[in-house]
């Protein structure tokens, strides 16, 4: 059941959140009105909100590598050692089930998201003038984009990774005559010609590596590291442990940063205010919560229902309404792991969801599968993109979404962590981190509504999953001899 210390301090922690925003709002309109600031004490004025920033900023890289090494556990362990009652060969296809159902929901919604987001531009100005500042984009074509996604996968080193991404610019090369047959010798056109054929298109590369950690290329590398140490048996055991420990002391960490986060906040928005010339950056933060919303609310209503008809074939309807209990749950506490065993009851009590399935899908989808978080990530970064009138070419848009769909397996099912993990998909694209100031200041509302998705997504799951392995289950029930009970 609910803890009830540990309730009232997750609504402790929101209470001052809200009433932070509040007061930041309101001391940044008193600033504003009645103090005359310098440049530099509006500086000074943002800096414990700065502070914030570092500490978000700090905490990715042990939360990639910590969160991606230990992600094996929620995606074999539970295959081999959680679900008792299912022999391995028959756990090992539901999981398989399970897995597929997870990844393949959770890319719809983040196409959905990015969709929604590159329609609706929540982030772009509406004045003219603005739009034409966009000019200087390197010029990358398609295939040099998709070309570094690759690369950026395959890290040539694991400590540059940690700081830098590879990133192909091209600059046009000064249409000077660079043979010129009268003043060369004949040998040195010859030379010159061939280097120039080498040189595409009169475009030279002048960058190989850009500042930012190569967020993509460590992703990749740690699931790998974490099945392989997974598999390894005794021997494997050590680090198994190990990176364990690390994860556990990360999400610590976070947490303390979580206290911290209402101090932040309330400087952050203070500042922000007082610094604002632009209005229309409340209009703007206005839409992009009408975008995650709206984005939440399709993936809720169309795409998962739509889904359980075509293989359930039954009303996805009724199925939602008894889901109804958990989905209130999460709204109201924001967390999917503290929502679990109401989401345990609504799904095996009103719908009859079989017990074998249910005690698999939906531990392990409270951790790893998070549709809304996912959608909300991707349309964070592309608005904070649209802010910043930050022209993203199509690996970039890839790599939102890979980062996107990676930050919401690794965030875990608490209060406000996908905004932490947001900050992994803005530096794998080098988007300013610092725009996540109006991001946080209405994250408690989203993060409500995401929660209650990724919730909804697990129950549709596990009907979904069931429906599928009908025959191992009823295979399994003719064999162990249990009487089959219809609850129908
Ligand atoms: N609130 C989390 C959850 O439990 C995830 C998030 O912050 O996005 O689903």
């Amino acid at each position: 059941g609910c803890n009830f210390k540990s309730c009232f301090k997750k609504n402790w922690l929101l209470i001052t959140t809200v009433v932070a925003v509040i007061l930041g709002i309101g001391l940044g309109v008193l600033v504003r009105e009645y103090a005359k600031l310098s440049t530099l004490d509006k500086f000074y004025f943002g800096f414990p909100g700065e502070i914030l920033m570092r500490m978000l900023k700090l905490i990715i890289l042990p939360l990639i590598i910590s969160s991606m090494i230990t992600e094996r556990t929620s995606l074999i362990l539970p295959l081999s050692t959680g679900v008792a009652a299912l022999d391995s060969s028959v756990s090992g296809k539901i999981g398989l089930r399970a897995v597929v159902y997870y990844f393949s929901t959770t890319i719809i919604a983040v196409i959905l998201g990015i969709v929604l987001v590159m329609t609706i531009k929540p982030g772009m100005s509406q004045n003219a003038a603005d739009i034409d500042r966009t000019g200087s984009t390197p010029e990358v074509n398609t295939v040099d984009a998709l070309l570094d996604l690759i690369r950026n996968m395959f890290p040539e080193n694991l400590v540059q990774a940690c700081f830098q991404q590879y990133k192909t610019m091209r600059e046009e090369l000064k249409s000077e005559p660079v043979v010129n047959s009268t003043t060369m010798s004949p040998v040195t056109v010859v030379m010159t010609t061939a280097l120039q054929e080498n040189i595409t298109k009169n475009y030279k590369i002048v960058g190989l590596y850009s500042d930012g950690i190569n967020v993509l290329g460590l992703i990749v590398f740690c699931l790998v590291f974490g099945i392989v140490i997974g598999q390894m048996g005794e021997k494997g055991r050590v680090l198994v442990d190990f990176f364990d420990a690390i994860n556990e002391a990360t999400m610590k960490i976070v947490q303390i940063i979580m206290c911290y986060m209402p101090i932040g906040i309330f400087f952050l928005i203070a500042a922000k205010i007082i610094e604002v010339e632009d209005w229309d950056i409340f209009r703007k933060l206005g839409m992009y919560m009408v975008t995650v919303l709206t984005g939440l609310a399709i993936h809720a209503i169309v795409c998962l229902p739509l889904l359980y008809f075509i293989i359930v074939r039954k009303n996805p309807l009724t199925f939602a309404m008894g889901m109804a209990q958990a989905l209130l749950t999460a709204l109201m506490i924001s967390s999917s792991s503290a929502t679990l065993p109401v989401t345990f009851r609504c799904a095996e009590e009103n719908n009859r969801v079989d017990k074998r399935i249910t005690r698999f899908v939906l531990p392990v989808g409270a951790t790893i599968n998070m549709d809304g978080t996912a959608l909300y990530e991707a349309v964070a970064a592309i608005f904070i993109a649209q802010l910043n009138n930050y022209a993203l070419d199509i690996g970039q848009i890839v790599t939102i979404s890979i980062t996107a769909t990676a930050a919401s397996i690794g965030a875990a099912g608490v209060p406000q962590a996908g905004l932490v993990t947001m900050v992994i998909v803005l530096s794998a694209v080098g988007l300013p981190a610092n725009d996540v100031t109006l991001i946080i200041a209405v994250d408690w509302l989203l993060d409500r509504f995401r929660t209650m998705i990724n919730v909804l997504g697990d129950a549709y799951g596990a009907g979904i999953v069931e429906k599928l392995s009908k025959k191992e289950l009823e295979r399994m029930d003719l064999s162990s001899g249990v009487d089959v009970v219809n609850p129908f």
